[in-house]
């Protein structure tokens, strides 16, 4: 056994998630930021009918919400963009570039919200205000320079409004190019991927009130204590009335097993909590199409097992023979898979599968949860794909109180992709362009997130325009994209604070300060309001009630469509007609995208309107028009390292950051307060390498074909309740060990979640 003793910083964390605890957070990110107590009123009016979309996370929220709905994490968000703080000319004339390179991430954003156009001037290496016109006139220029439009690549981060991004898609492809990266390609790729191949629809089943008819939901690699949070009331509420949540996850995440809600005062008052998960299986990383497939096996034994005494069977046989395709198939793939194998896949005993399978038969109806720890891995999108055969099996999509449920990341990443934002257009969406605006767009497929770096890296691209986000910093393989981005003609950010990307020097660097979500938003007629779309594809309005942090901001609509003034000077589109009233913008998406009829009508309900998912219906828009049964070769997710001392490493976030955003060096839910520099290893991992909790390691890379290791040092090692053989640290500071080309084939997902390491003992310093 190893002994725990005290490290800094580091402690066993207790208590629920939730509480006192949660609050506490909030008064300290409120005072922290915010100088003005007025402006914590702006917090009243997140996610109400009428005030803005928390820029939180994409959990839904209830419909006709009259109570306060927000959480600890959607305060910070909203805190961090509301500060006080500016980024101002003078800082940047205060700090060369060079300077900056060495600030930490944390300090950086930490030094609040941009507040002019900024240029980079080469004599002086730092930033320098420039005038908009300016700007727009050198981007036009550099891209208009460009020998072939294929050249410029078009980033987009999930926060951008469904106006703003519907905007850039149409400026990016007038002037002719499909090369539309974007943070989806490193988050949910493999489920736009992959769901399509199965039920004929990128998107997820369910609906929010479908979480009140589940008998049991099963969360698979999420975490929603930290990312979703608002997500902890509706499984507590399922919890109380008795539906059995069944969790796979290799860490013991606090958000899943106890919850206090902090809307409910005798939890609060008698430190009373609901627990959340009733079975939690930690699975070893990339452990799940095992998993899977293991359930299946269980399950068709035990149809087997009723059939052969004379009852039904517990396949949905109706469903099946009525909706899908490939069932025989699927069976006999299932059959081949020997239990011996699937144990060692997934790191579980089989009667701990078995168990799971048995709860999901007992269920008349199931919801699946999933989020990163299924997406990110060399097999990702077929992990997607086993997750709709297990539903499929029983009928478990398309009905009340069941269906799928993928966890969107930034809380506007599914309606950018409704709206355009894709490399790969259908066919429909370009004649449907091309219909509604007098011009042609380009047909070829363009680039998602890794072959942008790689064009990039090989001297192709020589041109980035990033609308929100943090791509270096969020790219695997700093060693690799930091360079690249430095070769680059012209560099672009629309942003609200200063990030590590906007460092990366290009011929010509402008940052461009943008209004977020909380803020008012006045155009040529008047106030106006953008739209998002949650993970359950509803539709709502969003309009900020804040004053600027600047009076030298714009919008983003209104930045997308100066750029594509300046860019194409024979523009067929009046963009200037679009910008004056946001409604005229949304008269366009309807004109395209059938979806959106009554656009400006429907979202003006309080709620907003849901979009059509056909799978939600039972209507199957795949080739074959059945949802389809897609059998997964092999129980890997990602390529097997068999070297001795080999662990997998899984990069996830802490409670105190978004994504490349660092808030503050706490961890609360996992027991870390003050520092990141952590590696959480299982004890018995600790104990066969002579380490113990607190000594200070190294990370090496194994099995990274041919390549030589990479190494991150430094980390403190902490005895943590996590599967044996799984290993997992914080990003983005680990993403310099995960190779460029290490990426799910399908989806082109970075494998961010499966990194084969060993952990050393740190070398001594010199
Ligand atoms: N506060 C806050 N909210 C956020 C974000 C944020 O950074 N901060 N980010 C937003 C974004 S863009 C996204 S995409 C979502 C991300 O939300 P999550 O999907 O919850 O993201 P991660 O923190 O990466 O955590 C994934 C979980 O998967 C588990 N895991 C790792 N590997 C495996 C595996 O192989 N199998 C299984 N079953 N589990 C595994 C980890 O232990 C962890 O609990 O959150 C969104 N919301
Ligand atoms: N190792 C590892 N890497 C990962 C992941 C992982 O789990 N592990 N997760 C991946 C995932 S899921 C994602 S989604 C990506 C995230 O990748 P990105 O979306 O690119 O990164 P963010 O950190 O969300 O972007 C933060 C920046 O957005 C800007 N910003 C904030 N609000 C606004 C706004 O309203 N408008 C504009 N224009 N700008 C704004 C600010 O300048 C801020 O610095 O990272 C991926 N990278
Ligand atoms: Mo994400």
């Amino acid at each position: 056994m190893t002994i725990k003793h005290a490290v800094a910083g580091v402690e066993d964390y207790k208590g629920p998630a939730g509480g006192w605890g949660a609050l506490k957070a909030v008064a300290k990110a409120l005072s922290h930021e915010m100088a003005v107590p007025r402006d914590v009123r702006s917090l009243l009016s997140m996610n109400q009918p009428t005030g803005f979309d928390c820029p939180g996370c994409a959990w839904p929220d209830p419909r006709h919400t009259s109570s306060f709905e927000f959480c600890e994490n959607g305060a910070k968000a909203v805190a961090w963009e509301a500060t006080s703080k500016r980024t101002t000319p003078e800082f940047f004339a205060a700090h060369t570039v060079s300077e900056l390179w060495n600030w930490s991430d944390y300090a950086l954003e930490g030094e609040g919200r941009l507040t002019h156009p900024m240029a980079y001037d080469h004599a002086t290496d730092t930033y320098q205000p420039i005038a908009w016109e300016e700007a727009f006139a050198r981007i036009g220029g550099a891209l208009q320079a460009l020998p072939d439009p294929n050249m410029a690549e078009f980033y987009t981060s999930g926060r951008t409004s469904n106006e703003a991004a519907f905007l850039y898609q149409l400026f990016v492809r007038e002037y002719g190019t499909n090369n539309f990266p974007d943070c989806s390609n490193m988050c949910h790729e493999a489920t736009s991927v992959g769901l399509p191949d199965s039920i004929g629809v990128g998107k997820g089943t369910v609906t929010l009130e479908d979480f009140d008819h589940a008998d049991a939901i099963f969360c698979i690699g999420h975490n929603p204590g930290t990312n979703h949070p608002r997500m902890l009331a509706t499984l507590r509420e399922a919890s109380k009335r008795g539906c059995r949540i069944v969790v796979f996850n290799p860490l013991r995440e606090r958000g899943l097993e106890r919850f206090q809600a902090p809307q409910n005062p005798f939890e609060m008052v008698t430190l009373g909590s609901t627990p959340i998960a009733s079975s939690y299986y930690q699975v070893g990383i990339g452990g799940d199409v095992a998993v899977l497939k293991g359930m299946m096996k269980a399950l068709l034994e035990m149809d087997r097992a009723e059939i052969t005494a004379g009852r039904q069977g517990i396949l949905d046989r109706e469903f099946i023979a009525e909706h899908t395709r490939g069932f025989d198939a699927l069976v006999a793939n299932i059959d081949a898979t020997d239990w011996k194998q699937i144990e060692r896949y997934s790191a579980l005993p089989r009667a701990d599968i078995e168990s799971a399978a048995k709860v999901y038969a007992e269920a008349e109806r199931v919801i699946i949860c999933y989020g990163m720890g299924i997406t990110q891995h060399r097999h990702g999108t077929s992990n997607v794909n086993q997750i709709a055969n297990l539903l499929m099996m029983r009928g478990n999509i398309g009905k009340e109180g069941a269906g799928i449920c993928p966890l969107r990341g930034h809380s506007n990443v599914q309606g950018d992709r409704t709206v355009g934002i894709t490399e790969i257009p259908s066919k429909e969406l370009l004649d449907n362009l091309e219909a509604t605006f007098p011009i042609k767009v380009p047909r070829a497929k363009g680039h998602n997130a890794v072959e942008a770096i790689e064009a990039i890296v090989n001297g192709h691209s020589k041109a980035l325009i990033c609308l929100g986000g943090n791509l270096a910093v969020a790219m695997s393989d700093p060693d690799v994209t930091f360079p690249a981005m430095r070769q680059l003609d012209l560099a672009v950010h629309i942003a609200t604070k200063l990030n590590r990307s906007h460092l990366l020097i290009a011929k010509e660097s402008i940052i461009l300060p943008c209004l977020g979500r909380t803020e008012l938003d006045i155009q040529a007629t008047g106030r106006q309001s953008v739209t998002v779309e949650d993970s359950m594809a509803m539709v709502h309005a969003s309009s900020g009630g804040l004053k600027p942090a600047s009076e030298h901001l714009k919008s983003e609509p209104a930045i997308v469509a100066e750029m594509a003034l300046a860019t194409i000077p024979a523009t067929k589109v009046n963009w200037r007609e679009l910008i004056a009233d946001y409604g005229r913008i949304r008269d366009k998406i309807e004109a395209v995208f059938a979806d959106f009829s009554d656009f400006n009508k429907r979202v003006a309900e309080p709620g907003g309107f849901r979009l059509s998912v056909p799978a939600s219906e039972r209507v199957w828009k795949t080739k074959s028009g059945k949802a389809e049964f897609l059998v997964v070769g092999g129980l890997e997710e990602d390529p097997r390292c068999e070297q001795p001392g080999a662990l997998i490493l899984a990069t996830v976030r802490s409670h105190d950051q978004y994504n490349t955003t660092i808030y503050g060096l706490d961890d609360r839910y996992r027991g870390i307060t003050g520092r990141r520099d952590i590696i959480f290893m299982n004890a018995a991992d600790l104990e066969t390498r002579g380490l113990q909790h607190g000594d200070v390691v190294d990370i090496e890379t194994l099995c990274n074909e041919g390549e030589e290791a990479r190494t991150l040092s430094g980390l403190t090692a902490v005895a943590f309740d996590i599967a044996a053989g799984s290993v997992a640290t914080y990003y983005p500071e680990a993403n310099s060990l995960i190779a460029i080309d290490n990426y799910d084939r399908r989806s082109g997902t970075p494998s961010y979640k499966s990194v084969p390491v060993a952990v050393k003992r740190a070398a001594p310093q010199i």
